[in-house]
Formats: C-alpha cells, structure tokens, sequence
C-alpha cells in the first residue's frame, strides 16, 4: 500500500484523543471535481475546439444593453448575443438583426423557424449545443439564408438527419450525440474552408454516408466519428486531415486505398473495432507518411500489420490477440518511442530476437497481461520502461538484461519467479533502474544482486520469509521497500539491514508476522506501515533513530492495553498521523468491549507459538 492511498483512508488519531478525519470529506471534493468536469466537458470525450472559440460569446461587454436585447439575454454593440443556459423553450423571435454571434446552448429549444433564423444573415456562429431539437424542428431551408455562417454547434440534440445544405462558408460544424443515422451530398460537401466535423457518438451507419461525404471540402483538417455504427472506414477522405477518429465503431474492413492520400494524417484511431489482419493489408497504413499516433488497440488482430510508416511515435496494440511479433514488422518505425502491446496472446518465442533491432527511440514497451514464459531475447536496447506484470516468466536469466542499459523502470509483478531463479547477476547492468517490481512472485527470500542505485522496490506479496545477511547492502539510494504480505519475522532479518538503507522513507512492512517494531530503522524514515502484524508491544525507545517520521501505522496489531505509552511518540516532531485502531486499546466504539478478553487469550496462544 502507497503512502497516499493509505492518507486517504486513515484515521487520524492524536495518541489519546480519537480524532477521526472523514475520509467521506476527499471523496467528495474528488467527486465534486469529476463532477464539474463533466459540466464543463459535456458529451464530449474527444478533443473537441468549441469552447475556445465559444468563450469569446460568454463574456458580453454587460454595459451595453441594446434595445432590442432579448429578455434575460445579453447582447454587445458587436453583435454578440448570449442567451445560453435561460431555459428558453422557443428560439427567441425578437433578436437583433445585427447579430453574429448567437449562443442559445443549454436550453430546451425544440424547433427553430425557418423565416427566423433567415433574418439573421448576418450570423457567423451559431450555438445551439444542448438543447432538444429534431430534424422535424429543423427546416431543411433553416441554413440556406446564412451566408456568413462559419462555425455551427449542434451537439447534444436530438436531429436524426443531418441538415441537407449547410452554407458554404462554414469552417466547423458540431454534431456530435446526436441520432443521426444520415448526412447528405452537401452537408459537408462543397465547402472549401470547412476544417472540422464532429460526428461522434451518432448512429451512423455506412448507408447513411454520401458517396463522397467531402467533395469539394479539401480542408478539412479534423474528423471525428467515434462511436458509430460504421463497418467500413469512409471512403474519399479529405486529403488535409490531420486528425481522425473512428474509434468504438464497428469497422471489420479498411478499404483499399483508404489512407493513401492522407499524407498529413498525424492521429488516427482506430480502437475498439472488430480489425482483423484479413481486413487490411500491407499497404493500408504504409503512405501516412506523417502519422505520430495510430491506436488499434482492443479489435481481432492476430499480427502487428505490416507496413507500418516509419514516423509513428506511439502505437496501441494492447487488448487484440497477437501472437507474434515478426522479424521485419517494427524495424521500419524508426520514431517509435510507445509500444502498448499489453492483453494479447505473445509468448517468448512468438517474438524475433531482431523484431526491436534499431529502434533507437523506444523507451516504453507495455507487455503485461500476455503469455510470456521468460524474457523475450532481443530486448529494444534503449527501453526505460519495461513493463512485463502477469505474464508466466518462471525465471530470470544471467543475460536477460544484459543489453538494456538504459532501464529505469522494470515491473515483473504477477509472475512466475521463484528465489532460486533468479541469477544473482542478472540485474548487473541496469545501473539506471530507479523501480523494481517482483510482487506477486514466489520469492521464498530476499534475493540478492539488486541493482544498487534503485530508489523503489515492490516485493509484496511473495512468501518471503527472510532477508539473509547482505541482501540490502550498499543500496543507499532506496527510498521506498515494499515488503507487505509475506512471512517476515522480527529475527529472520538480518540485524542491521535496515541501518544500510540511509534514503528509506517508506517502509512497508504490513501483513507479515512482526511481534516488534522493527529496531535500527535509518533517520531518514517517514512513512512505516506495520498493520496486520501480531505486534504486542511498542518500546518506549521504538523510534529514537527515526525523528522524521510522519506516519506510523499499527493498525490490527495485537497491542495490550497499557503496552503503548504516550511519550513513546511525543518527541516525534513530524508524526501527523499515528494510526494504531484495531488494537485492543483503541478498539471501535462499535466493538463490543466485552469481547476483548476471549480475543486476548486467543492472542496469547498465537503469541507463545511465534
Ligand atoms: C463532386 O463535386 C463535383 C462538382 O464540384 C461534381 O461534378 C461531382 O459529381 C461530385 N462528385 C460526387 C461523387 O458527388
Ligand atoms: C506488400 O506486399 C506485396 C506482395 O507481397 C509487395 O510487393 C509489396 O512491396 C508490399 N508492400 C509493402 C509496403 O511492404
Ligand atoms: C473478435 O474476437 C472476439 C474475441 O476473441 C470474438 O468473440 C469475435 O467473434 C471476433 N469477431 C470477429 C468479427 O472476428
Ligand atoms: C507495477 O505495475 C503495477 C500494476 O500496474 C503497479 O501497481 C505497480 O505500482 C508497478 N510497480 C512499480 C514499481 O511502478
Ligand atoms: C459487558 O458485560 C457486562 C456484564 O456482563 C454488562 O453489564 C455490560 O453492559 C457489557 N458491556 C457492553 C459494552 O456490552
Ligand atoms: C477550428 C476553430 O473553430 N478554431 C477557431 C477559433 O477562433 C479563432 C479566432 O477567434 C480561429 O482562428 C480558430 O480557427
């Protein structure tokens, strides 16, 4: 357990006076926050530019007051009217005919007129995101008279046909969770300054797109049609994207030729799909010659697809089910940096000891949740992170590591590893690693041969039961030991191994079968987790060496009334909280008091068998 997860859940406890801290109380800022994220983010989870361009229509110059300035709206000698969030159920019929900028979002507005939404010709924006309009409220002609419009928001309606014209002057249109099952020839189409369409969370299927959704809108820069019901990705894509989202469709197929003019594409994805190897080729991605980001993560691949362009920076693969990865599919990605590879199907020798040769900028590579049985050979020689939890490796090898210089971050956790298997030299070039994670293995002891500049080391929940003598020496950087969930005993560590450990600040001792505090802890502690064990007693002297402690957990110890004194902690100038409910002297007021004298005796006898 981490420092900050436990502060959360804590009972802040002054040594005499139970004083609770209602973790009730951060949920709720928590809560609060998420929940005004959402206000402000609405519908959307995609990247989304409205908000810039719509904060200039929140802020009306309030001096000015036009005459004709609809009831509870506000309007500026520039044009701008904000009649947003007034619960209006009609669009208002009395609005200047100077207007520009019209901002009617948050309202419950079921249909608009069309002879009303013509006078207004001089309109550039146009916002009615949020409110209640159908595509029977929306007159097919409502748009025609606008020909200034530039930028349309539509978003969270009801509309379930896209407006068969918009004017061509438009730049950005907004349509997105809507129910639209259709668009038309010139909704998008013949609009040379349009760049961004917001699509998503629609029911578009591929019948209801136009043949060639843009033609005559080369500019168009953004595209976003997540959460559709697309089969097939779009044909006649606008050669400017930059930015395609197609994610959470239902895409089986890439079209030949699909991508092939995108040659600015920098972000494509393509995530939750049903993508198979079958449905592409080895030419599909191959003339994104800009592309940076691709996700295909969590669709049917069995392979990574080949012809991948060589400026991608950080690729998704993770939640498919690939088996392999081949000699010649990676290579060619010279700017990989991200490889997400997690949840697929890849055991060791599925992957070619060459797959990563020359990728020089891979730093990052998420392996867990596969079938590895040992470290895949051939490594990528620059990784930092390496991340191979929940995988079945058994052991680890002399030379597993041997390239890897650079390592920063190694997490093994969930895996096989015994003690015995683990070479004592296997970790000697990782000068670097800073975090090491072996949780979750079946360490019996504390292995030797830890790199000696680590900062954090995760050993939780293995069944060690000793750390024999030397096993922590010279590692001085260490920071952060997480021992919980094992079988430590007070003397099945080595005396002194906490002394060598001159930068440990936390130490995470929970769940193991401690009957002490442990004694020579370093001066530089501040953090000592020691819950669940079977401690009975706290010395009056327990934490002379460590004066900047701040936290001290003993909660579920088997403390006896009158075995913890008070000035055992008041020179502690740093303790702020002192956690030790669940012994017998500070039980719950909800416990029964009377039951403490059978839990005693049932103490006893575990205490004589230690
Ligand atoms: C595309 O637009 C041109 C006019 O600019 C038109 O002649 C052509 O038929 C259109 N193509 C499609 C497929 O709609
Ligand atoms: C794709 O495969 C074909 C046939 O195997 C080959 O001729 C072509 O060069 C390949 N294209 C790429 C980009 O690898
Ligand atoms: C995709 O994979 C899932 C799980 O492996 C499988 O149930 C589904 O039938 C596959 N779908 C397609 C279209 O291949
Ligand atoms: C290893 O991964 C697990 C699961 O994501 C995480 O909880 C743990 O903190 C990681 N270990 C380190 C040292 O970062
Ligand atoms: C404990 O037991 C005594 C007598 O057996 C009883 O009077 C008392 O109310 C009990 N206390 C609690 C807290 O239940
Ligand atoms: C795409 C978009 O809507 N962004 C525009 C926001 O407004 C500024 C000027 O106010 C334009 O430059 C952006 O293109």
């Amino acid at each position: 357990m981490g420092a900050r997860e436990t502060l959360f859940s804590i009972h802040l406890i002054s040594v005499n006076n139970v004083d609770m801290l209602p973790s009730s109380r951060s949920l709720l800022v928590l809560w609060l926050l998420v929940f005004s994220y959402n206000m402000i983010h609405g519908h959307d989870d995609e990247d989304n530019d409205f908000l810039e361009n719509s904060s200039k229509l929140q802020t009306p110059d309030p001096d000015f007051l036009a005459p004709d300035c609809p009831r509870d709206c506000t309007c500026t000698q520039e044009g701008v009217v904000d009649c947003g969030g007034i619960d209006l159920k009609e669009f208002p019929i009395d609005l200047p005919e100077s207007t520009n900028h019209l901002s009617l979002q948050n309202n419950q507005i079921e249909e608009i007129f069309p002879e009303e939404l013509a006078r207004l010709y001089r309109l550039e924006t146009l916002n009615l995101q949020n409110n209640r309009l159908t595509s029977k409220g929306l007159p097919e002609e409502a748009f025609e008279q606008l020909e200034n419009l530039n930028y349309l928001y539509l978003a969270n309606n009801k509309l379930t046909l896209a407006p068969k014209f918009l004017p061509n002057t438009l730049i950005s249109a907004d349509f997105a969770a809507n129910y639209l099952t259709k668009i038309y020839g010139l909704t998008f189409g013949q609009k040379p300054n349009l760049r961004s369409v917001y699509l998503h969370n629609n029911k578009l299927s591929d019948a209801g797109l136009p043949d060639n959704m843009f033609n005559g809108s080369d500019n168009v820069e953004i595209l976003i049609m997540s959460s559709n019901f697309l089969k097939y990705v779009p044909k006649n894509l606008p050669p400017a994207l930059y930015k395609l989202h197609l994610k959470n469709n239902k895409l089986e197929k890439i079209p030949k030729g699909a991508f092939n003019e995108l040659t600015g594409l920098r972000e494509l994805y393509l995530q939750n799909n049903y993508l198979t190897n079958e449905g592409m080729d080895n030419e599909t991605f191959w003339k994104l010659s800009s592309l940076e980001y691709l996700d295909l993560s969590s669709n049917n691949l069995s392979q990574i697809p080949s012809g991948l362009p060589r400026n991608i920076v950080l690729l998704h693969l993770e939640k498919n089910a690939i088996k392999m990865i081949g000699r010649d599919v990676l290579i060619q990605i010279r700017n990989l940096e991200y490889l997400l590879l997690h949840n697929n199907k890849l055991k060791a020798r599925g992957i070619h000891p060459l797959a990563f040769q020359g990728l020089k900028k891979l730093h990052t590579v998420h392996l867990y949740n596969n079938m590895l049985e040992r470290i895949p050979s051939g490594l990528p020689r620059r990784v930092k992170t390496l991340m191979i939890l929940h995988n079945q490796i058994s052991e680890i090898n002399r030379n597993d590591f041997a390239t890897t210089y650079l390592l920063e971050e190694l997490n093994l956790s969930y895996n096989k590893i015994t003690s015995s298997r683990i070479h004592r030299e296997a970790f000697r070039k990782l000068r670097l690693l800073k975090a090491l994670d072996l949780s979750g293995n079946n360490l019996h002891t504390m292995p030797f041969g830890f790199p000696k500049n680590l900062q954090i080391l995760k050993l939780k929940e293995n069944d060690i039961s000793t750390i024999p003598r030397r096993a922590l020496a010279g590692m001085t950087k260490l920071q952060e030991l997480y021992l919980s969930n094992n079988k430590l005993k007070v003397n099945s560590i080595y005396r002194g191994a906490w002394k060598e450990l001159s930068s440990l600040q936390l130490l995470d001792m929970g769940g193991n079968q401690l009957v002490s505090i442990p004694s020579d802890l370093p001066a530089s502690l501040e953090y000592l987790y020691l819950q669940n064990n079977k401690i009975t007693m706290v010395s009056e002297n327990a934490f002379e060496s460590t004066p900047n402690i701040k936290g001290i957990f003993l909660r579920y110890n088997k403390i006896a009334v009158g075995a913890v004194k008070e000035s055992t902690f008041q020179s502690l100038k740093h303790l702020q909280v002192l956690d030790i409910e669940g012994n017998f002297e500070f039980s719950d007021t909800s416990k029964n008091r009377n039951n403490s004298e059978e839990e005693e005796e049932e103490d006893e006898e575990e205490e004589d068998s230690s």
